[in-house]
């Protein structure tokens, strides 16, 4: 937790007293401006309920628009009350101030999956190098293009290249100067990428790591990741019964919060977002498809869908109750490729609380057209809240630039991470490029796991500590991220 500088502190004083009115828009009452408060500080408010004055909201009624509120108890439960009607929430608000019982009250804020952009897949079995469906042209348009880059990679291939067939596409994990994107106008540079080879030639696995992956759900049966899936060996299967008294039923593959249930595989579009982040983490190095990061090691990959529908939305409940989940089942690290634009008090607070490592995605500008923001200035939440178990992470491409559409931050977002024209497995046998930072966290959350599961002793904050001591220098991120580079990942394992 980052520190408020003294005259900003007293400053905050006389702002709170306009908390009563202005809930929703707080402003730093300063001798030479007014200006919105940053993420970090409006985090520190936040924390410290005393400063609230017995209140037990920050937001205002226009925030409610969904017309419910969602109630954290004095007890640790969480409710979700929805109204049917204004007056009836004006009403509700009023009964929940002065409920002894009531902690905080706030609105189910919503959240969308960090991707902005996924070109046409292809099949990795009909043929030794990738059919695109789609458009024709565009489709044949790429097949060619693969086909000439594939020929030059396989005639110079890394001397610890797996034998999964598509690896000289992963440019994130070795980059060769070959992988110009999947059509973009990218000039590849030799070495801007995540020294995985190296890494898998040094690794050695001491103990298991769990991680979680919140998102829309994950194929976990596909053949790439399922001998990854963690599975909760205190339940048993489709007996009815919550055999470990966790509070879930048959949950032995994680769990649906999204939709309440233990279905954690919709067979649908809506969890190719989830899969592609879970193969580019643990695929399987089969001489199959694609290479994952940490598929040589200790690493078991906890599904528990967040998020559903057609643009991967999820709400505060949906997460938080995940997170809670995650931690209560053993999870260590956790990547959350999601975001929104409101500063979620019950988020934050779900977060700050946890022992686990949250590895969070910076977020895209939401018109694929436009350039991403500075979240130090405009932020994009969690990624912007100022904790120490959050890695942020923003998206670049083979040339070394962050993609136009990823947002980053000084403050904010820790590093970079390949996240451009990643190739991962879409469904089945199909795999895509997909873009955003969305892909780039799950570079970083692998890292993670791997530093993590190589230590006997090592807190999840020293591998955080490891991974931004460690990364590699990258010219275009020194003014645009904390830490002015992407993970070495080689080098992080050597960490003594
Ligand atoms: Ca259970
Ligand atoms: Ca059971
Ligand atoms: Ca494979």
């Amino acid at each position: 937790m980052k520190k408020l500088p003294g005259r900003l502190m007293i400053c905050l004083a006389a702002a709170l007293l306009m908390f009563h009115t202005t809930a929703a828009n707080i402003y730093v009452a300063d001798s030479t401006e007014n200006r919105d408060l940053t993420a970090g500080e409006m985090a520190t408010l936040q924390d410290d309920r005393s400063d609230y004055r017995g209140m037990k909201t920050i937001y205002s009624l226009s925030d409610y628009d969904k017309n419910e509120v969602l109630v954290l108890y004095t007890d640790g439960s969480v409710r979700l009350i929805p109204c049917s009607s204004r007056e009836e929430l004006k009403t509700l608000l009023s009964r929940l101030e002065e409920d002894p019982s009531v902690e905080v009250y706030q609105p189910d804020f919503s959240y969308s999956a960090d991707a902005v952009e996924t070109t046409p897949a292809f099949s990795s079995v009909s043929s030794s190098l990738p059919v695109f469906y789609g458009a024709p042209e565009e489709a044949q348009a790429m097949t060619e293009y693969l086909r000439e880059r594939a020929e030059f990679s396989i005639a110079q291939p890394h001397p610890l290249s797996p034998a999964d067939p598509y690896y000289y596409l992963q440019w994130g994990l070795v980059n060769n100067g070959t992988f110009t994107g999947a059509g973009a106008e990218v000039v590849p540079q030799v070495d801007i990428d995540i020294n995985a080879p190296e890494a898998w030639a040094a690794y050695r696995a001491k103990r298991p790591a769990v991680v979680a992956l919140i998102d829309t759900g994950v194929e976990y049966e596909n053949p790439e990741i399922r001998s990854s899936i963690w599975t909760n060996e205190d339940e048993t299967d489709g007996n009815g019964l919550d055999d470990d008294g966790n509070g879930f039923v048959d949950d032995v593959r994680g769990w649906n919060f999204y939709s309440n249930n233990r279905q954690i595989y919709a067979g649908t579009a809506e969890d190719e977002h989830g899969t592609h982040c879970a193969a580019s983490m643990v695929a399987a190095s089969n001489a199959t498809s694609i290479s994952g990061i940490a598929d040589y090691s200790n690493i078991r990959l906890m599904v528990l869908k967040a998020l559903g529908g057609k643009g991967g939305e999820g709400t505060t409940l949906s997460i938080m109750k995940a997170i809670q989940y995650a931690e209560q089942n053993g999870a260590v690290i956790c990547n959350l490729s999601l975001g929104t634009g409101v500063n979620d008090y019950l988020l934050y607070k779900t977060m700050k609380n946890s022992r686990m490592l949250f590895i969070t995605a910076a977020g895209n500008s939401e018109d694929p057209s436009k350039k991403g923001r500075d979240i130090d200035q405009e932020p994009c939440y969690p990624a912007s809240y100022s904790l120490d178990n959050i890695l942020s992470v923003a998206n670049l491409d083979a040339s070394g630039n962050l993609h136009y559409t990823s947002n980053y931050g000084r403050a904010s977002v820790d590093m970079a991470a390949p996240g451009t024209d990643i190739l991962s497995i879409a469904s089945g046998e199909q795999l895509a490029f997909m873009t955003g930072t969305s892909m780039a966290a799950p570079m970083v959350t692998a890292a993670a796991a791997m530093v993590y599961s190589s230590s006997w002793s090592r807190t999840v904050l020293e591998t955080a500590d490891i991974l931004k001591k460690t990364l590699k220098p990258v010219a275009a991120l020194q003014d645009t991220t904390g830490g002015g580079g992407i993970p070495d990942l080689a080098a992080a394992l050597a960490w003594k």
